[in-house]
């Protein structure tokens, strides 16, 4: 494993993937050339686009003020430290059930949700950890539910799934793919019934979008105006399908246009680029409540959670996409704007190792919770 977080180096251990395990089957007709998967890129491609997207992030950057900027790396490589921490602490044994991690998606959290007010709303998938330390919950209160302690983010009866905060405007964490966008739709109406300017952003992977709650929630929200921001995180894989063997067109944005919504294709990898997207989304959702789908297209280092082997891509699939690491992208980006150093770089990485750490030690010495909270927590009052 690289030293800082935004190494290059394989993220993965699945090293050993067999050579067929490319998105192409036999049997299945390949999707056209206008809806096909186009961005697995050959290496030269990736860095192709690497250097173009540097140019546009440093755009972006000379915008923004060095506060804000910080904060944003900071929490990606928070974020990062954090999740790799969990593999580690998963693999001795000290979590339990299932554990999805957000490594190499980063920047769609960070650049979406820290475009956000007080008073919005978040909601995603299982893939949660990143989103809900972003929300507030603070890393020692994820790691110790990741650890099912009664001092977790929900008294250690939730897990890597379920984290929640009504406090903070992050209503999970859902485990049931999809599930949040119809919940998502819910809250963000309410936001608007209320006669708040607020917003709702609700993450979901590629693959919900077969869900026919997504359909449902999209029409409903277009026809009543409802402030809710669609963040598809398209990662290119659910579980070890990948996208093109399940889904008739490749580009998810499109489908905003089948409800008459605004929709947008996002770089994934850009945290500036997915900020910028996020920003035009919530000014429409405030201004009359319009919602937009946003595709952000990113790839996923790790394996779905941490019981998969792996075998469905190739060792050399995963490096491709590392070509473009988003925090590598945007230090070098705030490296050539001469906002930070590569001390200073150092010192956000020193500074996320140690409140990872912190984390990991209160879950260690924190308690299960108590026989007698069995039942508690179970039912609304
Ligand atoms: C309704 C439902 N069907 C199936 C599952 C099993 N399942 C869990 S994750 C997953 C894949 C989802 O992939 P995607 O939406 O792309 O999100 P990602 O894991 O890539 O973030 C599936 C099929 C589930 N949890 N819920
Ligand atoms: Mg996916």
């Amino acid at each position: 494993m690289p030293k800082t977080a935004a190494g290059r180096k394989t993220e993965t251990k699945s090293a050993k993937l067999s050579a067929n395990g490319n998105n192409k089957t036999a049997s299945k007709p390949e999707p056209d050339n206008d809806s096909a998967v186009t961005d697995v890129y050959d290496v030269e491609q990736a860095q192709a686009e690497y250097v173009k997207r540097r140019k546009s992030q440093l755009t972006a950057i000379k915008k923004l003020d060095k506060d804000l900027l910080g904060e944003m790396l900071y929490q990606m490589i928070l974020g990062r430290l954090f999740e790799r921490k969990c593999a580690e602490v998963y693999r001795m044994g000290k979590i339990g059930g299932f554990c999805h991690l957000y490594i190499g998606q980063e920047a769609i959290a960070v650049g979406s949700m820290m475009a956000l007010k007080e008073g919005d709303y978040v909601l995603t998938s299982y893939r949660d950890h990143v989103q809900a330390m972003i929300a507030g919950i603070t890393p020692e209160a994820v790691m110790a539910e990741l650890y099912g302690k009664a001092t977790g983010n929900v008294g250690g009866k939730g897990g890597s799934m379920h984290m929640f905060s009504k406090e903070k405007g992050f209503f999970g964490g859902h485990g049931i793919v999809g599930g949040q966008i119809g919940v998502g739709t819910g809250m963000a109406y309410a936001q608007k019934y209320k006669g708040t300017d607020n917003v709702t952003l609700c993450f979901f992977g590629e693959a919900a979008v077969n869900q026919g709650l997504f359909h449902e929630s999209l029409n409903m929200a277009q026809l009543w105006k409802i402030p809710c921001i669609y963040i598809c995180e398209n990662n290119k894989y659910g579980m070890g399908t990948s996208q093109a063997r399940a889904m008739s067109i490749a580009n998810i944005a499109k489908k905003a246009e089948g409800y008459g919504m605004a929709g947008e294709f996002v770089d994934g990898m850009d945290v500036m680029a997915v900020r910028e997207a996020t920003l035009r989304a919530i000014e429409r959702a405030r201004k009359d409540g319009s919602p937009t789908l946003l595709e952000v297209r990113a790839y996923r280092y790790m394996g779905h959670s941490m019981s998969d082997p792996g075998k469905y891509r190739t060792t050399e699939e995963i490096k491709k996409y590392q070509q473009r690491d988003p925090i590598a992208l945007f230090q070098d980006s705030l490296k050539e704007a001469k906002v930070f150093t590569d001390q200073d770089f150092e010192d956000f990485n020193a500074k996320a190792a140690a409140a990872v750490e912190a984390a990991v030690k209160f879950a260690d010495e924190s308690p299960f919770p108590d026989e007698s909270e069995l039942m508690t927590d179970v039912f609304a009052e």
